[in-house]
């Protein structure tokens, strides 16, 4: 029989995604609850031509749900996946609440799927940046060992849900119309501006709170605890494609033909390299597409040694970021 699939904030720039990659992956389903807020309960969303009612979120949501889907913040998960998993139904978390819980796999497909063989009710989904990054790196990593990596990010507004993304639009309109607009979601001015990530930030280091969530669940997914990652994380005026650009030292140099030959034939990727045209990842291209932008490959000249890449990857934040990678995840979980 199909499973029973629940998706917990459903009303939300991800929820509506994940409904949205059901059908697009053709992912099995006996039933679907909708599960948000008390202020969405009613509201109806459409699904494979049906109309389904939004519910509230309570304790007793998951009576009969085989697989449930969350994307409504850590709060909400670490209250009510406990309670789902107890239910019987096999969470696949998009939040940040289990990620480094040694317990929980954190899994992107093509990168890690084996790790998810250890689960016990709970899969957690990773950061945006981190599993576009590290789908596109997946390749380059199994032909030569990673030595060290540098990210500078380019990132949208749906990493910080559909309120921004509507924030967005509304301060670029207020702007062209020359009238005054005080943000409300995002800390800073929107429309043509960009600014360091939201996260707060740690007085210590100087680091943000993303950056330490990519760092972190970077090295967790690829399985290098250790691995040496400098990065730092930008809000751009882009509706939903994050962007990154890489510089990767490998323990061997790896041609550019190499490299292209390699991501070229790897799954969910697309080689966007064209010099010619000067064509390379771009946002509007990213956006609703499930494969993630790979392009700009070019030799580090900042490693006199030859081993490092240069590299930039753009890919839709609410897909292979969120929804995609979710519905991937159980696509692993069904039955063959
Ligand atoms: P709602 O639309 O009812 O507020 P986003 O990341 O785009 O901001 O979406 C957040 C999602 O999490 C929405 O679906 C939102 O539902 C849901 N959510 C927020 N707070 C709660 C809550 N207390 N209980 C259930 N769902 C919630
Ligand atoms: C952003 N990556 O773009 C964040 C949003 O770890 O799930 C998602 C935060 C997370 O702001």
């Amino acid at each position: 029989a199909h499973p029973v699939v629940a998706i917990v904030g459903a009303t939300g720039a991800v929820g509506i995604e994940l409904i949205e990659s059901l059908t697009a992956r053709d992912f099995p389903v006996a039933r679907l609850k909708l599960l948000a807020s008390a202020r969405s309960a009613g509201l109806r969303l459409p699904f494979r031509g049906r109309e389904i009612v939004v519910e509230e979120l309570t304790e007793d949501s998951f009576e009969g749900v085989d697989v449930a889907f969350f994307s409504a913040g850590a709060t909400i998960s670490r209250r009510f996946v406990p309670l789902a998993v107890k239910a019987g139904a096999v969470v696949v978390d998009n939040s940040s609440a289990f990620r480094m819980d040694p317990g929980v796999p954190l899994i992107v497909p093509e990168v890690n799927a084996p790790a998810m063989a250890a689960h016990e009710g709970i899969i957690a989904n990773p950061n945006c940046v981190a599993a576009i990054l590290t789908v596109a790196l997946a390749p380059l990593a199994q032909a030569a060992r990673i030595r060290r990596l540098n990210v500078a990010t380019y990132q949208a507004a749906s990493g910080a849900g559909a309120a921004a993304m509507e924030e967005l639009r509304a301060a670029t309109g207020a702007y062209l119309d020359g009238q005054p607009f005080t943000p409300k979601v995002l800390p800073h001015p929107y429309a043509f501006n960009f600014f360091s990530h939201n996260a707060d930030v740690d007085p210590d280091t100087g680091y943000n709170g993303e950056e330490d969530k990519v760092v972190a669940e970077t090295r967790r997914i690829m399985g290098r605890p250790d691995l040496p990652v400098g990065i730092t994380c930008i809000r751009v005026p882009v509706l939903r494609a994050h962007g990154m650009a890489v510089n990767v030292e490998f323990d061997r140099p790896i041609s550019l033909e190499e490299a292209r030959q390699l991501i070229g034939v790897a799954p969910g990727l697309r080689l966007v390299d064209d010099r010619v045209g000067n064509h390379f990842p771009m946002p509007v291209e990213a956006t609703g597409q499930e494969a993630v932008l790979v392009g700009r490959l070019r030799e580090d000249l900042g490693d006199p040694s030859g081993r490092s890449l240069a590299l930039f990857i753009v890919g839709d934040q609410l897909l292979k970021g969120a929804a995609l990678n979710a519905v991937q995840i159980a696509e692993t979980l069904l039955p063959r």
